[in-house]
């Protein structure tokens, strides 16, 4: 005999299936259901019969009231369908769409203010400066219960930043100095400040004890002329500026003094090096060459130095190379190459451009001199505004899929869709210039290229820039726009990218660029941050899990990257304003000259 053959497995199912079971067949006659209804109401007794009724009737009557408030709001925006979209978008718990000034204009302030109360997400709330309350009809102030609320809120993202914005802390406070990055920090000059408040605190009074009993320049060493100049010289110019304190003039002076015998070159372009105790001045041991963007970009602070001490040397030593520069040959539509020779004064490797390192501040030096000097000296302006119609003839292209524009560099007529993080200082120094009147097509390249830096950081595992970005230019499956060779995908906490965000936000006041500059800086604190104080360089910023700090920390981080950030999120536009100062390339603010 066989056994029963046995019962075929189920079949594989994706989904499960559930029976109610209602405890009766159901009829799904409509007349039926209805009779059914109507007995049971029949069964309820008066009492419960009338609190039904009135229930229904209370919810029919609020029903009634609420569309009737509803309408009004929808009728205000009747006819400014952008301005209904941008509303409903309002209540999204996402970060706010772009702010537009004419929002304003046409009296939609309850829409923007909608958007400063979310702005508490963007930067420490203390550095927040506010429209004046406005008082309702009971007298309570509009925004006082909201902001409190909101304060609650940013509370937890405030004490990050405290220490975040901490170039005071960083670099003065002694107990936390401890840690190698901070010793690093430390051995560069000390401290630049921001406000005048500033100067009644006690870091700064540690500060400038700091500079009057032990910031000695008769010290027996090699400094670089460009470096030093550009942090500190221009530090102690712009602390005497923001402070009135005669020691830092002093102190400049004393400097500037030491660096000058790196003009005594055949040609008048200053070499490299100069040792500050001897006097002894000198190229690079294997080249008799300097770096354009170096002799270019000492400009601002030796002019400022004359005008404040009287000395016409310092003035006059920069601008000889400026006016050298200005007549060379070997130029490109007002492109210059990276080298040049202290004895022949002639550019060396010719046909190299590239808005990267060595050549990158030649360009805001052009413009920010001109805005220094009160806008007269219009050959810088012209140099400048060649050199930005030579960048588009000859340096832009678009990278696939998300056609981001991006400056190449050229080399003897090929192009290479190479960009250094450097070349992130350009967004920001066009929108300066168009703040300052240059054509309105600056701002659009600007824009334009504000984007690409914010995608070179954007597009990385860590939020962060690579120091050099290769831009895809052709579509290919599976290929982002920015890629990453492995030998340069380290991050120097550099500020280019927040430098330009500032800009970009001064001009335009849309809050998207204080968004992604909130973005990155969360990214540094996430992946560069020491746990015990203080920041660091990292080598890799396509991994997150591993970015492998390098326990360095810049100066310039301290001295740019974190200035550049609290000046972003901070909307007093008068704090250090664009119209009365300009920065230097290390982030110093200098006066613009008064008109003669
Ligand atoms: C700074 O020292 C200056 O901005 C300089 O012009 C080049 N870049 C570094 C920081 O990246």
């Amino acid at each position: 005999m066989y056994p029963p053959p046995a019962p075929p497995p189920a079949p594989h199912r994706d989904f499960i299936s559930v029976t109610l079971s209602l405890g009766e067949s159901y009829d799904n006659s409509k007349s039926r259901r209805r009779r059914s209804c109507w007995r049971k109401w029949k069964q309820l007794s008066r009492l419960q019969r009338n609190v039904i009724l009135f229930v229904v009737g209370f919810l029919i009557l609020c029903g009634f009231l609420y569309s009737l408030q509803t309408a009004d709001q929808w009728k205000a925006l009747s006819g400014r369908p952008a301005e209904v979209e941008k509303m409903k978008l309002e209540v999204l718990p996402v970060l706010p769409a772009p702010q537009k000034e004419s929002a304003e204009q046409e009296g939609f302030a309850d829409i923007l203010s909608q958007k400063r109360q979310r702005h508490f997400r963007r930067g420490p709330p203390h550095l927040q400066i506010r429209p004046p309350n406005t008082v309702s009809k009971d007298g309570m102030q509009d925004d006082a219960k909201e902001r409190e609320a909101a304060l609650g809120k940013a509370q937890q993202e405030e004490n990050t930043q405290r220490t975040v914005i901490s170039w005071r802390g960083a670099v003065i406070e002694p107990e936390q100095a401890t840690e190698l990055p901070y010793k690093r920090a430390e051995a560069s000059i000390k401290p630049l400040v921001l406000a005048s408040k500033i100067w009644k605190e006690p870091e700064f009074k540690q500060a400038r004890k700091w500079v009057s009993e032990n910031l000695d320049f008769q010290k027996n060493v090699d400094v670089n002329l460009f470096e030093s100049t550009i942090r500190i010289l221009g530090g102690l110019l712009s602390t005497y500026h923001l402070s009135g304190d005669s020691l830092f003039l002093t102190k400049a002076e004393d400097f500037g003094k030491r660096l000058m015998p790196a003009f005594t070159t055949p040609s008048k372009i200053p070499y490299s090096d100069v040792n500050i105790g001897t006097g002894f001045a000198h190229s690079p041991q294997w080249t008799s060459d300097s770096t354009v963007a170096e002799v270019t970009s000492i400009q601002l602070e030796f002019r400022e130095l004359s005008r404040l001490t009287g000395i016409k040397k310092f003035q006059e030593a920069v601008e000889e190379v400026t006016k050298h520069i200005h007549s060379l040959s070997g130029k490109k539509d007002g492109l210059v190459p990276m080298f040049i020779n202290t004895n022949s004064g002639l550019f060396t490797h010719p046909g190299v451009f590239t808005l990267g390192a060595r050549a990158d501040s030649y360009y805001e030096y052009l413009l920010k001199q001109w805005i220094q000097g009160g806008k007269k000296e219009t050959q810088l302006l012209e140099d400048y505004v060649k050199a930005i119609e030579g960048i588009k003839a000859h340096l832009l292209r678009q990278s696939q899929p998300r056609k981001l524009t991006f400056v190449g560099e050229l080399a003897h007529g090929r192009f290479s869709a190479k960009m250094d993080h450097l070349v992130c200082f350009l967004p920001g120094t066009l929108a300066l210039g168009v703040h300052h009147g240059l054509p309105a097509d600056h701002m659009d390249l600007a824009r334009a290229l504000m984007e690409t830096c914010y995608q070179m950081n954007q597009q990385m595992e860590t939020g962060l820039s690579p120091e050099i970005a290769h831009f895809n230019m052709y579509p290919r499956a599976d290929h982002k726009d920015v890629e990453v060779k492995p030998a340069d995908r380290h991050n120097l906490l550099r500020p280019e990218t927040v430098e330009s965000l500032f800009y970009l936000y001064r001009v335009t006041r849309d809050r998207k660029y204080q968004d992604w500059g909130w973005e990155i800086l969360q990214s540094f604190n996430k992946y560069t941050r020491v746990p015990s104080g203080g920041y660091s360089s990292i080598n890799n910023v396509q991994n997150s899990h591993k970015p492998e700090p390098r326990d360095k920390m810049e100066s310039f981080f301290v001295g740019e990257t974190l200035k550049y950030l609290y000046l972003l999120f901070s909307d007093d536009l008068e704090l250090l304003s664009l119209d009365s100062c300009v920065f230097n390339t290390e982030a110093h603010p200098l006066p613009i000259w008064a008109p003669a």
